[in-house]
């Protein structure tokens, strides 16, 4: 039996990857430790369905805390989802986004050197490569060049872990990924955005010509990744994992309200948001042929798996577009 430290596991991906581990591997316990902001949902694991689960409701950045929960529990793995994920909130408030996601990263980094865990990773996104023209993919070798507070926060995290893995030899691995999408997202992203607005007949904000493109990946196919990494992966090395779905914005959008037979009109263009990266697109091949993965669903089956979980989980985004954070639901075209 293996015990992971997961941080972060109440939100969007954290929470998706800690029910794959439940349905998939009863040989790992989960302790899930998260400081339950607005993007996270304690309602969305089941204490009960998880054998071994513990929860911590703390700041990763907070040493003393963080350090009890070393201190009680004999870790193996550590994966780091914990983060501040939204690109327009690290444009109007970036210093929340220096404390968790640089300094909360170092702060488990320091606290897993000093208990000796087996495997750290990192969970790393494609924005720290910058933004790409119409060709061409990032690959691990691109170099790091983020252009957003967030991608900054990403990428100095990022290097902290690598400087963990030459300095003190700490069994470190990184992933990056694309854009997720899923059950479980936070309608403040483009995906569960346009499905909610369209289901409840609001405008669609949509940047700048609507022309920018994101390579897509459903969230089941990003935690698989994660956990072949985490089980299979070269420690010191980073790792791409990517949909191969690239698509421009507007398209997408057009996409969910044809499949949810809204009209267009609700599709808005608004300012664009600023220094907004082009494209992103992933060359994920040294994770196919190092570790054999693959994702298995493509965009238009993965955005009928998640249409269906909003219209079916009406409650779980109503309680958030109605309920105490219902101001974090107004989109960043309106707070702006
Ligand atoms: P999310 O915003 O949905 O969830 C983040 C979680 O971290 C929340 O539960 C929140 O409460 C928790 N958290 C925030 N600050 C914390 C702190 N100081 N201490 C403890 N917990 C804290 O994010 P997500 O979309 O699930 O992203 C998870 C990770 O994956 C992030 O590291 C993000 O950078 C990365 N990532 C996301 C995407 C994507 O498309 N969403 C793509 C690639 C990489
Ligand atoms: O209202 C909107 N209108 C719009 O046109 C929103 C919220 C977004 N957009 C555009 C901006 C982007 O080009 O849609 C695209 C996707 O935007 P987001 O959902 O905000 O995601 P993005 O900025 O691409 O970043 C996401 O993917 C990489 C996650 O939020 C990050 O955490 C992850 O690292």
């Amino acid at each position: 039996m293996k015990t992971c430290l997961v941080t972060g596991g109440l939100g969007f991906i954290g929470t998706n990857f800690i029910k794959y581990i439940a349905a998939n591997r009863k040989d790992i316990a989960i302790i899930n430790v998260d400081s339950v902001t607005y993007a996270a949902n304690p309602c969305n694991i089941d204490e009960k369905t998880m054998t071994g689960y513990k929860f911590y409701k703390l700041d990763i950045a907070n040493n003393d805390e963080l350090g009890n929960v070393f201190n009680e529990n004999n870790i193996d793995y550590v994966v780091n989802f914990a983060a501040e994920s939204h690109v327009d909130r690290s444009i109007m408030n970036p210093a929340i986004f220096v404390r968790t996601n640089i300094e909360g990263t170092l702060n488990l980094l320091k606290l897993s050197l000093e208990h000796k865990i087996e495997k750290f990773l990192q969970i790393s996104t494609d924005e720290v490569y910058g933004s790409l023209g119409k060709d061409g993919l990032f690959t691990e070798m691109t170099p790091l060049s983020p252009r957003s507070p967030y991608s900054a926060s990403k990428a100095s995290a990022d290097m902290l872990v690598m400087s963990f893995f030459h300095t003190y030899g700490m069994p470190v691995l990184t992933t990056r990924c694309s854009n997720n999408y899923g059950q479980y997202q936070f309608p403040e992203k483009l995906i569960p955005l346009t499905i909610i607005n369209a289901l409840t007949g609001k405008e669609i904000p949509l940047y700048g010509d609507g022309k920018n493109i994101r390579d897509w990946i459903y969230v089941d196919d990003h935690v698989r990744g994660v956990l072949d990494v985490l089980e299979k992966g070269r420690f010191g090395e980073v790792y791409n994992i990517g949909g191969r779905s690239e698509m421009q914005n507007i398209d997408i959008i057009t996409l969910i309200l044809k499949k949810l037979n809204k009209p267009l009109s609700l599709i808005k263009y608004v300012k664009d948001r600023a220094g907004h990266d082009r494209r992103y697109a992933m060359d994920f091949s040294k994770i196919t042929k190092e570790l054999r993965f693959n994702p298995q669903l493509n965009l238009n089956d993965g955005l009928d798996l998640t249409i269906s979980w909003y219209l079916k989980n009406e409650d779980w985004w109503k309680k958030i577009i109605s309920g105490d954070y219902r101001h974090y639901y107004k989109t960043m075209y309106e707070m702006r």
